[in-house]
Formats: structure tokens, C-alpha cells, sequence
């Protein structure tokens, strides 16, 4: 573990981030979980005893361990120590779309556009480093992106949003005076020192050289928030996407590297570096080592921090640029506690079969990390994607729980339209699912802000008595206690082997039920090009909306209720609501302008509502309509609050439904079958 710009890959090597913690389970399934609260270089050893050796090159050896005894509560004890994940906005859990390479803003508006005519939800639209002149932080190519704030303007006219790459590095190579971000740093004097005490000048993406603003030094806030304000000014970001914080450096150290005579130089080349190590050196197109932080700190020692202290310092910016409102970051570096701050995409992969089955990994990794807002590259970063690929990964990119399609500059267009009908059709109807459970996925993030309990978990989290579902791997994932999500992996199948573990479960599209009550099997399921099969558990209730253009769009929608009942005829679940976007809206010092209502159906056929907690009163909630899914027979009659209410059923789908409901969910309910 030491931070380095590399492509994730199955290799032992090391990459963007590092968490120095791991999670175990017996064979009955009994769990712990080791952090070793250390930020520097370090490798492990995993044995066959079984046992696990630590071997850091620095630091405090700060262990701490996690009692369980289930994985669940080994995540959440956690990160309730690191810090437990920041609340996403409510429109950063829509559909995000970027590329690198849009060298234009026409061409930016054109892929926008064609999504939106193919009718594919979409809430964000990004840029990379193309809309910045000479590829310098905070200006604007006014050749190329001129009407970028007049059309930023429209977007959020039309309740989308706009988020650009942010790059550590500035640029030190422009003229004295030219460039506000270098001379304001300089007068703050808040970039990383080299061990003569001059700023430490390596090379990233600006014309010349590249200096890094120092994220431990205080008053680098100040600097970072003047700098996004200035920039906030001109084109309002709603987020931002900092890349390159490993930090990665085209060179490697200095124009010179690193010296073993300078001040520190020891620490430049230790006697021993980690083994696997890429370059075989901790300075391999990185920082020196000898560098010095605010504090009097050697990279050495603080430099699996960097990625973790710019997204500290970037959160706290956006609350200065933002008032009230909460910050939106994707970080590629991170270490323990990032998620208080921010979330992160997985880098970049390759537009393969093997890259797309392993990004689940990655989405399950961060979510034990206290990063549940993660989501890969959808159709893969590096080289060229194919039709059938990007029509799979569209599907199964829907339920990352940060869903955005973008890749190289190298690469060809792959946003759905550009890879024509099949794709188009797989990503609007995988979208549109995912917009349905936005009210779904966003209770669970809330149950993520407030306990640190993952929103993508591995299929054992739910079942951890089940050895089987040890054995799963990334074929199959959940989304909370309620759905499984079973994509296809591979070009050519149209069905899938899922395992399901003991209980019952119902397909999302058919409702065709499986009855598991006996034990966990593999099932076959019916996996058509365009579909992404996904199974409902029962015993839960989750509460949905109507998909919809946007995720704003969808909030003025009603809700409906799904009902699926558990072998003894019951279910339960609940709901979290507030604006979205508010900072207060869990800890306003009056327990938080929200709403919590919990649903339970019992198996005497009584479905109640309650409202756990009313503090968010401006937007109504109406509940329209309301299924029941596996329920054995046709009721008599239907009652609502008492009053006779129309309902349809269906014998062979075990369906219920009541239309036109019109409840304020706001109050108690009580519906009597
Ligand atoms: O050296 O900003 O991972 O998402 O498109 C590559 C250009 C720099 C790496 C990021 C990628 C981004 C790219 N960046």
C-alpha cells in the first residue's frame, strides 16, 4: 500500500488507495475486522496459520479491532471509528455522464442531447480536463467551452447538474502574475515544500511544471476555497471530481528525482520498500519522500494521506462555495474516513469482461471501506468497449451505487446512443429501474450516513450463517437487506445461476416467486439481452417512484409501496425523506428536518405505517398506489383508514394492487386485506 497512479488490476501491486483493514469470518460465520491506523508504505503477508502480517516501513503501530461478531456490525463498528460516509445529494444518486476528449462544448451538448432524446434518464453532465485552458486548474478554454456558464444555467434550469475535474497540481510554469491559483498560493504559502524549503516542483498536466498545495496545511482551506469560489463564480460546479491525488507526477520526484544527499534523503531511499512496489521505488512517478508538509511532516510519512486530506479540504471549500448545502466529491485516492467527506470512482479500468466482474469487487470493497457512494468507469475507461459489453455493464452500472459512463480521450464515443439501439435499450430500462428505486436507494444511504451499515453488500452480509454465499465473489451483489442484483458477466448468456439463499424471492419484472424455505439453491433465471436480472426478498417493503427524466423530475412523482411477503405472509420496511440537498437535514440540532416512516404487514394481513420522525414538512408525501407481491389468496374487501377501497388481483402473479390511493404519507396508515 502506498499510493500510486495504476489501472486497478488483479496484480498485487499497489494502486490509488490504501486501507490497512481487513474483515474475517469463520466457518460459522463469525466475524472481526483489524484496521492498523498507519499511513505509511506497507505490504502484507497473508498465511496459510491463518495469519496476517503487517509490515509497515513508518509510523505508530495503531491497532484496532472489531468484535462483530457479524460482517455487518464488523463494517459498522467501523466506520463508526473512521467517520461514517457523508450523505450524497439526492440528484448525485441519478445518472452521471462524462468523457475525456469532449475537446468541445458542442461536443458535449450533442452527447447530452442524443441521451436525452433516446429518453434515457440523465441528471449530470461532466467535463474533464478539456474545458480547462492549458490544462491549468480553475480557468476556462474560452475558445473551446465559451458558453460553458450559460450552459451550466440551463442545466440546472432544468434540474440537472454540472461537476468538472479538479487536478491537485497547479501550474508552476506560467508567467509572474498570470495565473491567480500559483501567485495566491505563493503569498499563502500553502504549497508542499521540497527539503530545501522551496515549493516541491514535479510535472502533471500543465505546460511547464506542477506544483501541490499542502492538504494539512489550514490554511489551504482558505486557498482551495478562494480558488473554487473564483472559479464557482464564472461556472457554478455542483460538485467536484478530484483525480490525479495520489498524487501522481509524470516525473519521478523532481526534475532531478530525489537525492539520497538532501535533507531527508534517507527517507528517499529506505532500506527496505515493500515488496511489489511498482518501480520498485516508493518516488516512481511520485513526490520525494524528503518533501516536507505543513507540521514539519515527510511525505514519507504522510503520503497515503493526500487523496484523504484534499477531499478533507475540498468538503469544507464546497461548504464555503455552497452554504448549507452539501458537497458532492469523487475522489480516485482515498485512505480510512474518506467517506466522511466524499465518495470515489474506481480509476481506470479496461473496457473488458474481466474489468466489468471486478468492478463489483471494487463496489463491495468501498462500501466495507465507509465509501458506500462508488460506482467504476460504466463500459470500462481504457481502450475501446463493444456493443455486447457496454450493454451489460449499462445494466449492471444502474446499480453501482455511483452510476456514471465515461473513458478516454483515446477511445471512442461509448455513451448508449453512440453504441446504437441494443445499448440504448438496455441503459433506459436498467436506468429506469434504478430511478424507480431512488426513494429505495436513498433510504439506504441515509441508514449508511447514520450507522455506517454498507448500501452494496456482499450476498454473506445478509446471510452470514450461509457458506454458500462466501463462495459468490462479485457474481452477485445486494442492495440493502431487500434485492439482489444477478448481472450477466459474459458475452453471450441469456440467462444466469443465481444463488438464493433461504426464503422466498420474486423476480423484479415477472413477479414469479421462488420458494427457498428449505435452503439456499442455484436457480436459473431468464436474463434477455436487455435485461439485468434483479430479485426482490421477501419480507420487505420498499417504497418507489416512477421513473422518471430526472431525479428532480422524479421527486415531484408520488410514491408507491411494493410489498413482498415472507413465507409467513409478512413484510417490512422503511423510508427516508428530506430536500436532498440540505446539510441539516440529520443533525440540525432538533433531530433533523427529515421524515422516517417505517411500513409492517402483518401476517393477519394489516399493513401500518408509522411516522418514526416528522421534520421535513415542505414538499408533500403522497403514496398513489401500493402492490402486494406472493400474497395466496384474493382478499374479501380492501380497507383504507376503514373506508372501502378498489383492488385488483391476480391469482397467477399472487398480485395485489390498489391505485389511487392519495395517502399523506406524512400520517399513519393502516390498510386491511
Ligand atoms: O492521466 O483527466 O482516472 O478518469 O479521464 C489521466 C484525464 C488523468 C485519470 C482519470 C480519468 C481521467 C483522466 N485522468
Amino acid at each position: 500500500m502506498w499510493n500510486f497512479d495504476d489501472p486497478p488490476s488483479p496484480q498485487a501491486t499497489n494502486i490509488y488507495g490504501s486501507h490497512p483493514f481487513y474483515l474475517a469470518s469463520d466457518k460459522e460465520g463469525s466475524s472481526h475486522g483489524v484496521f492498523l491506523r498507519n499511513s505509511n508504505a506497507m505490504e502484507v503477508i497473508l498465511q496459510p496459520t491463518p495469519a496476517l502480517t503487517f509490515r509497515a516501513i513508518g509510523g505508530i503501530l495503531d491497532f484496532y479491532l472489531f468484535i462483530g461478531p457479524s460482517p455487518m456490525e464488523v463494517v459498522e463498528q467501523y466506520a463508526n471509528l473512521i467517520g461514517k460516509p457523508a450523505l450524497p445529494p439526492f440528484w448525485s444518486l441519478g445518472y452521471h455522464q462524462c468523457k475525456f476528449g469532449q475537446t468541445t462544448l458542442n461536443q458535449t451538448k450533442k452527447i447530452l442531447q442524443q441521451t436525452i432524446d433516446a429518453k434515457i434518464p440523465i441528471d449530470t453532465q461532466w467535463n474533464d480536463l478539456d474545458y480547462m485552458a492549458r490544462r491549468n486548474d480553475f480557468t476556462l478554454d474560452t475558445d473551446h467551452f465559451k458558453d460553458l456558464p450559460d450552459f451550466v444555467a440551463k442545466l440546472h434550469e432544468n434540474g440537472m447538474h454540472y461537476v468538472t475535474i479538479i487536478d491537485p497540481g497547479v501550474s508552476g510554469g506560467e508567467p509572474v502574475g498570470s495565473y491567480p491559483p500559483y501567485d495566491r498560493g505563493i503569498e499563502l504559502d500553502i504549497f508542499m515544500k521540497n527539503s530545501t524549503g522551496q515549493p516541491f516542483v514535479g510535472r502533471v498536466w500543465n505546460p511547464k511544471s506542477t506544483v501541490w498545495p499542502d492538504f494539512l496545511n489550514p490554511k489551504t482551506i482558505q486557498y482551495w476555497s478562494e480558488m473554487i469560489q473564483d472559479f464557482h463564480d464564472l461556472v457554478p460546479i455542483d460538485g467536484a471530481w478530484i483525480d490525479m491525488n495520489e498524487p501522481s507526477n509524470f516525473w519521478s520526484g523532481q526534475f532531478n528525482g530525489c537525492s539520497i544527499s538532501e535533507r531527508g534523503g534517507h527517507l528517499n531511499h529506505p532500506p527496505y520498500v515493500p515488496r511489489f512496489v511498482k518501480g520498485q521505488s516508493l518516488f516512481f512517478r511520485n513526490i520525494c519522500p524528503s518533501a516536507v508538509h505543513y507540521g514539519n511532516y515527510s511525505h514519507y510519512d504522510v503520503h497515503n494521506l493526500f487523496g484523504h486530506s484534499e477531499t478533507v479540504v475540498t468538503n469544507a471549500a464546497l461548504r464555503n462555495v455552497r452554504p448549507g448545502k452539501r458537497p458532492f466529491i469523487i475522489s480516485r485516492s482515498t485512505f480510512p474516513g474518506q467517506g466522511h467527506y466524499g465518495g470515489h470512482w474506481t480509476g481506470d479500468i479496461h473496457s473488458d469482461w474481466d474489468a466489468m466482474r471486478l468492478s463489483i469487487a471494487g463496489v463491495l470493497n468501498f462500501n466495507m471501506f465507509g465509501i458506500p457512494l462508488v460506482g467504476a468507469d460504466i463500459c470500462g475507461f481504457n481502450g475501446n468497449t463493444t456493443v455486447p459489453l457496454c450493454q451489460r455493464w449499462m445494466e449492471l452500472g444502474a446499480f453501482y451505487p455511483f452510476s456514471r459512463n465515461h473513458n478516454t480521450l483515446e477511445a471512442f464515443d461509448q455513451d448508449p446512443v453512440s453504441l446504437g439501439p441494443e445499448v440504448v435499450k438496455a441503459a433506459r430500462k436498467a436506468l429506469e429501474i434504478r430511478y424507480s428505486l431512488l426513494p429505495y436507494l436513498y433510504t439506504l444511504f441515509v441508514h449508511a450516513h447514520l450507522k455506517g451499515t454498507p448500501v452494496a453488500q456482499p450476498v454473506f452480509f445478509q446471510f452470514p450463517r450461509d457458506k454458500m454465499a462466501y463462495y459468490l465473489g462479485e457474481s452477485q451483489f445486494m442492495w440493502g437487506s431487500a434485492l439482489m442484483i444477478a448481472p450477466v458477466l459474459e458475452e453471450g448468456p441469456i440467462h444466469v445461476n443465481c444463488y438464493l439463499p433461504q426464503g422466498v424471492w420474486y423476480n423484479w419484472e415477472t413477479h414469479v416467486k421462488s420458494d427457498h424455505e428449505e435452503g439456499g439453491a442455484f436457480v436459473k433465471i431468464p436474463a434477455p439481452l436487455d435485461t439485468i436480472p434483479l430479485l426482490a426478498r421477501g419480507g420487505s417493503i420498499l417504497v418507489l417512484k416512477p421513473p422518471a427524466p430526472t431525479t428532480t423530475d422524479s421527486r415531484r412523482l408520488p410514491f408507491h409501496a411494493r410489498a413482498y411477503v415472507s413465507s409467513s405472509g409478512s413484510a417490512s420496511g422503511d423510508l427516508f425523506w428530506d430536500d436532498g440537498d440540505a446539510l441539516d437535514s440529520y443533525d440540525d440540532g432538533s433531530g433533523g428536518r427529515h421524515n422516517h416512516i417505517l411500513f409492517n404487514l402483518t401476517s393477519s394481513r394489516d399493513l401500518q405505517s408509522q411516522v418514526r420522525h416528522r421534520g421535513f414538512l415542505a414538499e408533500t408525501m403522497l403514496l398513489d398506489s401500493i402492490s402486494i407481491i406472493g400474497l395466496k389468496s384474493r382478499p374479501n374487501q380492501v380497507t383504507l383508514d376503514g373506508r372501502i377501497v378498489d383492488f385488483s388481483y391476480s391469482p397467477q402473479e399472487q398480485l395485489l394492487e390498489v391505485h389511487s390511493l392519495n395517502v399523506d404519507l406524512l400520517q399513519p396508515f393502516r390498510m386491511e386485506l
